[in-house]
């Protein structure tokens, strides 16, 4: 039996011949064979589409309905073990930072300063923070950052370069690790608020949006599946967790939106709100973007917070 040819039905209990061609009568009791069943695999593996093997079934005799429904079970038959053997593996979960919320915490002693708790949401683990810097540390990091900004690049996991992304028509630009001491200052709090260590934290990140600009809903960690990934995660391992810090007042918009459980916070100048995610996985829930602005500007810090120490 050559690759185009199917098996005959040799099996069926009428005694039917091999090659049944369609325009002879029916005959009762033709069924599919294994044989046949793994012919249409086979046929399948070359590439033959669905159309020609069974155009080819016919032409050896079987008869239309057995021929259809041989290829539909052995199709759904095959789609079902693929499903079996490939189930998405969840990444195990690993230590991420928190914020300490024992005895239903109002306050957080910050060491140099005492912000206050807003809010907080279990899972995802997300905490909203009132008085996180000063009015005057917001004015002075917008200052600092003014002369730098530039068209925000994101993470290309593909390559483990960056790339313009239409989906973040922010301006930005990233401070280096205590490059000035204002940014030390915060750092150390940030470290103090997660109880992780300074080492672990990326630059901190400034972002400008003008009316208009969005960051489209995203995870922060880098997608295990992507090319790249492998090659980002070598300075410091996955994003576990990420502190956006508010430095104005937008005059309409802008909030940071987190879809899975339908919560905006608002972008109110020196609050900051916290999120972490303890595996690379959409089931963290983790999923949030920057809402559109409509009037005015928003200015925001990002610093997220790595497993290990950043380099
Ligand atoms: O600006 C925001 O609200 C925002 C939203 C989502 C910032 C980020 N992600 C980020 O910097 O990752
Ligand atoms: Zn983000």
């Amino acid at each position: 039996m050559g690759p185009g040819t199917p098996p005959s039905e040799h099996t069926a209990p009428s005694g039917s011949g091999p090659a049944q061609r369609n325009a002879e009568p029916m005959r009762l009791g033709q069924s599919a064979t294994p044989a046949l069943r793994d012919w249409i695999v086979a046929q399948a593996q070359t590439g033959m589409n669905a159309e020609k093997i069974l155009q080819a079934m016919l032409d050896a005799g079987w008869q239309a309905e057995v021929a259809v429904e041989a290829l539909t079970a052995t199709v759904s038959e095959a789609l079902r073990r693929q499903a079996r053997v490939e189930p998405a593996a969840l990444p195990d979960p690993v230590p991420v930072p928190r914020v300490r919320l024992d005895d239903a915490a109002l306050y957080l002693d910050l060491g140099d300063r005492r912000a206050h708790v807003i809010g907080h949401l279990q899972q995802p683990p997300i905490v909203v923070i009132g008085g996180f810097l000063t009015d005057e540390e917001c004015d002075q990091l917008i200052a600092d950052a003014q002369p730098r900004m530039a068209r925000s690049l994101t993470v290309d996991t593909r390559t483990g370069g960056e790339e313009m992304n239409d989906a973040r028509t922010s301006r930005g630009m990233f401070f280096s690790r205590g490059e000035t001491p204002l940014v030390q200052r915060i750092e150390t709090r940030i470290a103090r608020l997660l109880d992780w260590p300074v080492e672990n934290g990326e630059g901190i990140q400034v972002l400008n949006y003008q009316p208009g600009a969005e960051y489209r809903p995203h995870y922060d960690y880098f997608n295990p599946s992507e090319p790249g990934t492998a090659s980002i995660l070598k300075r410091g391992g996955q994003r576990v967790g990420t502190l956006l810090m508010y430095l104005n007042d937008p005059a309409q918009g802008g909030g940071t939106t987190f879809p899975d459980v339908r919560l905006t916070v608002a972008p109110k100048r020196g609050h900051a709100v916290f999120f972490s995610y303890d595996r690379p996985h959409p089931s963290t829930h983790s999923l949030h973007g920057g809402a559109p602005v409509i009037s005015g500007e928003k200015w925001i810090a990002t610093k997220w917070l790595r497993e290990r120490e950043f380099t």
